[in-house]
């Protein structure tokens, strides 16, 4: 099939699970082209099949805001009618879904049928599109759509909640490739940040206010006061960050703190670590720590949104109440005290990631792609 896969291209979980798929969508020899303003992150690989259009935004004084959404929609359009695409498949509803829908009823003027399935995400739907200025537009945009999917159960739920839908929701969760974080871990890295055998703490997101990242500095430090062998990765940038840094001054827990900025590949810092910590207010699904989970490495998270589909309490980690800093670092000091709890977890962390496997998770967008392609025989 010809895929038209439209995504942020920045570091966020939806970028990341879109350009993932249409590189393992490339390697079953589909032709997929990747449009978004700038070249996605992990679209890193070389392959025939992968091509990548870049929306290119007109300035003009005039323009105090400039018209991203109409540019995505001519370049849908042209891509479109020029690759001969069977279809789209936009991630993260705004404003991808209503670009795709109006690309669809112009490519519907010259005669030429263009389907679109829309994933969502999460903020899209929880946070961003519930907002007054985004909400009857999405609302038109998902039931619109030849087919949507959502990342988890949670978010399903949510979007009917939350938004006046009369359409089926097909759930298709997010999804890791277990090769690219079974590597054995790496001495010489690990002795850089745990020179003296110290136990991992890691945290990888965008600093967001949702991500709540200074309750990872706090149940740090709560750690901390209980053993000393303790460090703490930081993986990521964004808004909160200068709050993150200065709390850790106010805690004096700077020199155990390393602050690593964004970074493309997070799977060597995965496999030298002892646990994750994702201590959000809410999340639709929490790729982060199935990608932690991926390279056996436990997570205390919060019990919220669609974490519990991905994190299994006893399990894979432990689940804990939004803010409840004392009972996280009570669950993290459990698992550093007894060894055979941790590793009993990493085992089951892993063993609850390969549920995500690609190889699992792929055929079912592929399944759902011939449904709509082959509807589209039938219109004809
Ligand atoms: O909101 C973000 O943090 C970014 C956002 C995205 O779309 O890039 O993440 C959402 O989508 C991810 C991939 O499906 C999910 O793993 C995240 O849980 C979700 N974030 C939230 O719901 C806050």
């Amino acid at each position: 099939m010809k895929i038209g896969i439209v995504c942020y291209p920045t570091f966020g979980g939806s970028g990341v699970v879109a350009t993932e798929l249409g590189k393992a969508l490339a390697a079953r020899n589909h032709e997929v082209h990747f449009i978004s303003y700038s070249q996605p992150v992990k679209l890193d690989i070389f392959n025939r099949n992968l091509h990548y259009h870049e929306v290119r935004i007109q300035d003009y004084p005039l323009f105090d805001y400039t018209p991203y959404e109409l540019a995505l929609t001519s370049k849908l359009v042209d891509v479109t009618k020029y690759a001969g695409l069977d279809l789209l498949h936009v991630h993260y509803a705004i404003p991808h879904a209503s670009a795709a829908y109006m690309a669809k009823q112009i490519l519907a003027s010259y005669g030429i049928r263009s389907p679109y399935v829309t994933t969502l995400h999460g903020t899209d739907i929880t946070l961003v599109g519930r907002d007054q200025s985004y909400e009857p537009v999405i609302t038109f945009a998902i039931n619109q759509s030849d087919r949507v999917t959502a990342v988890s159960e949670y978010l399903r739920k949510a979007t009917c909640d939350y938004f006046d839908i009369n359409r089926e929701i097909d759930v298709i969760p997010n999804f890791i490739c277990p090769d690219e974080y079974a590597g054995p871990p790496s001495a010489d890295l690990r002795r850089q940040f745990a020179p003296n055998g110290e136990k991992l703490l890691i945290h990888t997101s965008n600093f967001r206010p949702v991500k709540r990242v200074e309750d990872v500095v706090e149940v740090f430090a709560r750690v901390r006061k209980v053993r000393s062998d303790v460090r703490l990765l930081l993986v990521g940038d964004g808004p909160n960050k200068v709050g993150v840094e200065k709390l850790c001054r106010d805690l004096n827990i700077c020199e155990h703190v390393e602050m690593l900025g964004k970074l493309k590949d997070v799977e060597p810092l995965l496999q030298i670590s002892d646990m994750f910590l994702l201590t959000s207010e809410y999340e639709s699904f929490g790729l982060a720590a199935l990608e932690a989970m991926a390279a056996g490495v436990p997570v205390v998270s919060s019990n919220t949104g669609g974490i519990p589909e991905v994190n299994e309490e006893g399990v894979s980690g432990f689940l804990c109440n939004v803010g409840d800093v004392d009972a996280m670092a009570a669950r993290v000091l459990e698992a550093f005290g007894d060894e055979s709890l941790l590793k009993k977890l990493q085992a089951g962390a892993r063993k609850r990631a390969e549920m995500f496997d690609i190889r699992t998770v792929l055929p079912l967008y592929e399944n759902l792609y011939r449904e709509v392609v082959s509807a589209k025989v039938e219109a004809h």
